[in-house]
């Protein structure tokens, strides 16, 4: 029976979805674009989801969905929607790499189909083709917007995402504390237990960088605003973590409680700042703080009176200590659609002639899944400004979309304290990373629900790992501070965080060097080692740039886990970094696992730098001495470097810094700059080199730095050919080198 034309329109020109109606001005607008990628294997990114790192055919089921939502209690193994939409979809194969990037902030879904999965269409397929056929194809739909593709083609996956990077921007350098311990909550209640928390740390021995505070913190949601009774004193609080290194994170979610005398909420009516309803008025709309409106970040005047909120006078109690959590930006509305704004709401669109009527605004729909980054932009930019210029911002984010790197670090969502998110982490870290976002992590111990000492135990080794390493829960759990734990996991938290601490100039050294070559920072083991096949459906462990692989152990009671060693055709040796025992590159081996090992291994041919001494914070670092860990390859050779500055500031672009190339061969270790010029007066000295893998230990070694020659006393530890260079005492100010003779 034939339709009739009403119901062929059924849905396109309005449409009821719930209680929710949309509109739709401009009836139907959707787009799509099949795109085939031979001689693929498999086919990756497009975050944020649950499932594996590598896509699956989606011809069972519903395709991988892209629209920023709140989800509250997202699933694992699923391509529903979360907070995060990047458009990027990378394929691989042992030939070449390809990627492609769907320019488009509309609702948008893709479907999977790989050959090789067997399916019903890829064995119709094979039937023609004779059998299997390496090829992967995908269909990008959006709602609405126009075809923007931009394809990258390589040879290898490197290629492809430095592409990518290239055109949507590589994170800056962030400031070098945001890249150690984050202790979180929702929510530290008042200034008392900021302090208990605080001295927490101090008494139990565990550094820590960031207090954090969430949305209880402020005058009954009232963003900018202080609850003057359990907060009296913010300049105060600040100064107190401040005076030990310490920072102070204090969310600012993007909806404004609409409450008369609120400041923001009159300037914002008054000035026309807020989106609006399909009718051209202030969208009103229900999150925390009740009724609330939503500024409409696309309107640069609002990004202007948004960013001027951050001056220190505008927002008392702030500091350049104190740093930003936005959050409930895809936006979450707790009675719109899918807890989200309507589609046909309004924003601001830039004049242009001859545009009115519905050309004069952007739909909601539309922009959806950038409305996060252009928040996170505004308050980049208002941090910025507080400070003319001077210091480096620090923000995380929920809502994500391409480009999002550029301002802010990531986390992913309200996870639970299960085994399975724990898990779930690092494949969502390495897809975000791969598109462009190295700074992400989980919250560690999970948001909702109470972890249990082991499953603590190994989110903080993981997380000690991760990008971004925060703890934080959800305000009806336990309280869960690492020394609330029985002295034994306690010890464990403090062993696992200053592992971290030991890494951090690491750390920071590759974030310096993905914002010059924009390469992930924790990266999928096929990006180093691309013609290896078994690698590239590995997702439980990953590289930390060319350098570290981690396989945290994410499984409850385990005493061994497999991890696969990649490098086999290059003679690759892997070193247990507790150990240094040298582990050749063979495929998959077990590893014995107790409570307190965390499978870590330096690649041969590398050298790592590391910072031995327990302070509080990162700041009491700065000047610490480095132990470097030279672990050698066949050739016995190793190359490393360090990237060292102030940790804060911006001067770093005016050449204030230091990026050193540390190479070892048998007869010389050489520590010279690669910039020129290199200018950072630090204090820091080399107190150890760890050599491992040494074959041929030499009878004797010389420092010469500045005109000077002094021998050096060395100890061989033979039973696991480690020689230790003990207080070589280089100053990291210059250039030097040892020499060693046989
Ligand atoms: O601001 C409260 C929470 C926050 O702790 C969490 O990290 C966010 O993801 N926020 C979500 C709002 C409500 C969560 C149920």
């Amino acid at each position: 029976m034939a339709l009739s034309r009403q119901q062929e329109e059924e849905g396109a020109w309005s449409e009821n979805f719930k209680s929710h109606h949309d509109s739709k001005p401009r009836g139907n607008e959707a787009i799509s674009l099949d795109i085939a990628f031979p001689d693929a294997d498999h086919v990756y990114g497009i975050p944020e989801h649950t499932d594996n790192f590598y896509l699956k055919t989606t011809t069972s089921g519903e395709p991988y969905r892209l629209y920023n939502l709140d989800v509250f209690e997202y699933e694992l193994d699923s391509r529903m929607a979360i907070y995060g939409a990047i458009p990027v979809l990378y394929s691989h194969g042992p030939k070449r790499s390809a990627g492609v990037f769907w320019h488009n902030a509309a609702e948008t879904w893709v479907d999977v189909v790989n050959y090789a999965d067997g399916t019903v269409v890829s064995s119709l397929v094979n039937l023609v083709t004779g059998g299997h056929q390496r090829r992967v194809d995908a269909r990008f739909m959006s709602e609405a917007g126009v075809i923007d593709v931009f394809v990258f083609l390589g040879d290898k996956p490197a290629d492809v995402f430095r592409q990518y990077t290239a055109l949507t921007g590589a994170a800056p350098l962030p400031p070098r504390f945001s890249l150690a311990y984050h202790q979180s909550r929702w929510n530290y209640v008042d200034e008392p237990d900021v302090r208990a928390v605080d001295d927490g740390f101090d008494a139990h021995d565990i550094p820590a960088d960031a207090i954090w505070l969430d949305i209880e913190y402020t005058d009954r949601k009232k963003y900018f605003t202080w609850d003057m009774e359990k907060f009296p004193h913010p300049a105060e609080m600040v100064a107190n973590l401040t005076a030990k290194g310490r920072k102070l994170i204090v969310i600012i979610d993007p909806h404004i409680k609409r409450e008369a005398g609120y400041f923001v909420h009159e300037d914002a009516t008054e000035q026309g700042l807020y989106v609006k309803d399909k009718d051209g008025k202030d969208y009103e709309g229900w999150c925390w703080p009740g009724s609330s409106s939503y500024l409409d970040f696309f309107n640069p005047e609002v990004v202007k009176y948004y960013a001027e909120r951050f001056q220190f006078n505008n927002f008392p109690g702030t500091s350049k200590d104190v740093h930003i959590w936005n959050d409930m930006n895809e936006p979450s509305v707790f009675n719109g659609p899918e807890i989200t704004m309507p589609k046909d709401c309004r924003h601001y669109k830039a004049p242009q002639d001859g545009q009115d009527g519905i050309a004069a605004f952007w739909e909601h729909r539309h922009v959806h899944n950038e409305y996060g980054l252009r928040h996170i932009s505004g308050t980049h930019q208002g941090m910025i400004d507080r400070s003319n210029g001077k210091y480096r911002p620090f923000i995380l984010t929920r809502s994500v979309f391409a480009g999002t790197q550029r301002y802010a670090a990531v986390w992913t969502g309200d996870n639970a304290a299960e085994w399975g998110f724990l898990q779930a982490s690092v494949p969502m870290c390495i897809s975000l990373a791969v598109s462009g976002i190295s700074f992400c992590g989980s919250d560690v111990g999970g948001f909702f629900k109470y972890p249990e000492a082991e499953l603590m135990t190994r989110w903080y080794q993981a997380g000690a790992y991760q990008a971004f390493f925060r703890a934080h829960s959800h305000i009806e759990t336990k309280r869960r501070e690492p020394w609330l734990y029985d002295a034994a996991t306690t010890a464990r938290i403090r062993d696992a965080v200053r592992r971290r601490y030991a890494l951090l100039d690491f750390w920071y050294t590759l974030f310096y060097e993905h914002s010059i070559d924009g390469l992930p920072v924790m990266r999928p083991l096929f990006q180093e080692y691309p013609k290896e096949q078994e690698t590239y459906t590995i997702d439980n462990e990953y590289l930390l740039g060319d350098k570290l692989l981690v396989r945290p152990v994410m499984e409850a009671g385990v005493t061994s886990v497999k991890v696969y060693l990649p490098g086999k055709e290059s003679q690759t040796i892997w070193y247990d970094v507790d150990s240094y025992h040298a582990y050749p590159a063979n495929g998959y081996m077990n590893v014995d696992v107790n409570i307190a090992k965390v499978p870590v291994f330096q690649r041969g041919g590398s050298i790592v730098p590391r910072k031995e001494r327990v302070r509080r914070a990162a700041a009491l670092m700065a000047h610490d001495p480095y132990t470097l860990v030279v672990a050698l390859d066949p050739q016995a050779k190793a190359e490393g470097s360090l990237y060292i500055d102030d940790g804060e500031t911006y001067d770093y672009v005016s050449n204030k810094f230091i990026y050193a190339k540390i190479t070892y061969e048998p007869a010389v270790m050489k520590y010279t700059f690669v910039n020129e010029n290199a200018s950072y007066p630090t204090r820091s000295w080399v107190e150890r080199v760890v050599i491992a893998g040494i074959k041929t230990p030499p009878k004797s070694a010389k420092l010469s730095q500045g005109g000077k020659q002094i021998p050096l006393q060395m100890t061989l530890h033979r039973g696991n050919n480690v020689l230790v260079i003990r207080k070589p005492s280089a100053s990291m100010a210059s250039p030097w080198e040892i020499h060693f003779t046989y």
